[in-house]
């Protein structure tokens, strides 16, 4: 097919027709960037135009490998095809060559350079198509459902498309649509009850990981370990926790080990404590994380060790 092509436009090439090449770039370009155009004649151009008529005018030796070498005949190959050439890169049959790299001693010739912009084409002229993904790097919606949802803008093969951010993994259960099917949480053990007490949502997670780790997975909910900032946010807690297990239940209270002060995990200020008699007492000096029910069926707090296992409540903040 390359060699149809170059017959086509034989005469094409830098140095002995620089004003018919510039004029075929300008047409081109102005073709190229007419949309929409189908990806078949987007391939025609490309395969056949470009790869036999536009290297022809020295622009593009990464083109060049759309040729069939079968067919360039003596002189083709790397940086030396060069029908145009009177050196050794030799003409092939289609005497529509390189007018490029070749022996024949013919310079690329770029006289109308632009910024390099999605296009598959070499627009700035430096011998690179689409070269430093022009375009790309925006954020972008990708049409698909949950986690894949979020894309990033990337140029592939002279087309924008939407990559998306995370691809799909597989359903756990953390409020997520991970698998990206449109339902969130589906076909996974996921045992996390949904309250709502005075503007907050609260997720109570029968489900046992270290305080670390029920923090993690409040943080892919949107949420917090749950901050008991009064005796009725207290005895909410307490209840709704204890109407599904009367276990321990994480807290976001927390240890600084080296001021030795409570802290919430959502930042907020310490300023109501609910700890049974005589906690906390870091027992074994290794209890820096606080829960409810170890006393039940008292609503009151205990620390002990962050790496127990123990079911945990989620909290929002800033509104549901
Ligand atoms: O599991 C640790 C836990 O053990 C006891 O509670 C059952 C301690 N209580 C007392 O010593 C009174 C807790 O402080 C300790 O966290
Ligand atoms: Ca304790």
């Amino acid at each position: 097919m390359t060699t149809t092509a170059r017959h086509a436009l034989p005469a094409c090439t830098a140095q002995a027709h620089p004003a018919s090449c510039a004029r075929f770039w300008a047409s081109f370009r102005r073709a190229g960037k007419m949309k929409p155009v189908t990806s078949a004649l987007l391939d025609l151009l490309r395969g056949v135009l470009l790869a036999s008529v536009v290297v022809g005018c020295g622009r593009s030796a990464i083109l060049d490998t759309e040729f069939d070498p079968s067919v360039s005949g003596p002189g083709s190959g790397p940086g030396g095809m060069g029908a145009s050439g009177p050196g050794p890169g030799g003409a092939g049959p289609g005497g529509g060559g390189l007018g490029g790299m070749g022996q024949g001693g013919e310079a690329p010739v770029c006289d109308m350079p632009e910024p390099e912009v999605c296009d598959g084409l070499d627009n700035d002229c430096d011998g690179l198509i689409d070269e430093g993904d022009p375009g790309g790097g925006a954020g972008c919606p990708t049409g698909l459902s949950g986690e894949c949802g979020q894309g990033t803008t990337t140029c592939q093969g002279g087309t924008l498309i939407c990559v998306p951010d995370t691809g799909p993994t597989p359903e756990i259960c953390n409020g997520l649509d991970d698998d990206c099917n449109g339902l969130i949480d589906d076909g996974v053990p996921c045992n996390c009850v949904l309250r709502q007490f005075q503007n907050h949502e609260y997720e109570f997670c029968a489900i046992e990981l270290s305080w670390d780790e029920a923090a993690a997975m409040c943080a892919q909910r949107g949420l917090f370990l749950a901050t008991l900032g009064s005796p009725q946010e207290n005895q909410f807690v307490f209840e709704a926790a204890s109407a599904i297990s009367s276990d321990r239940w994480w807290i976001g209270l927390r240890r600084n080990i080296n001021s030795g002060a409570w802290q919430w995990s959502n930042g907020m200020p310490v300023t109501y404590t609910n700890w049974a008699p005589g906690e906390p007492n870091n027992s074994g000096g290794n209890e820096h994380c606080g829960q409810i029910n170890r006393f039940y069926p008292a609503s009151t707090w205990n620390d002990e060790p962050c790496d127990t296992p123990l079911f945990f409540v989620c909290e929002s903040f800033g509104g549901p």
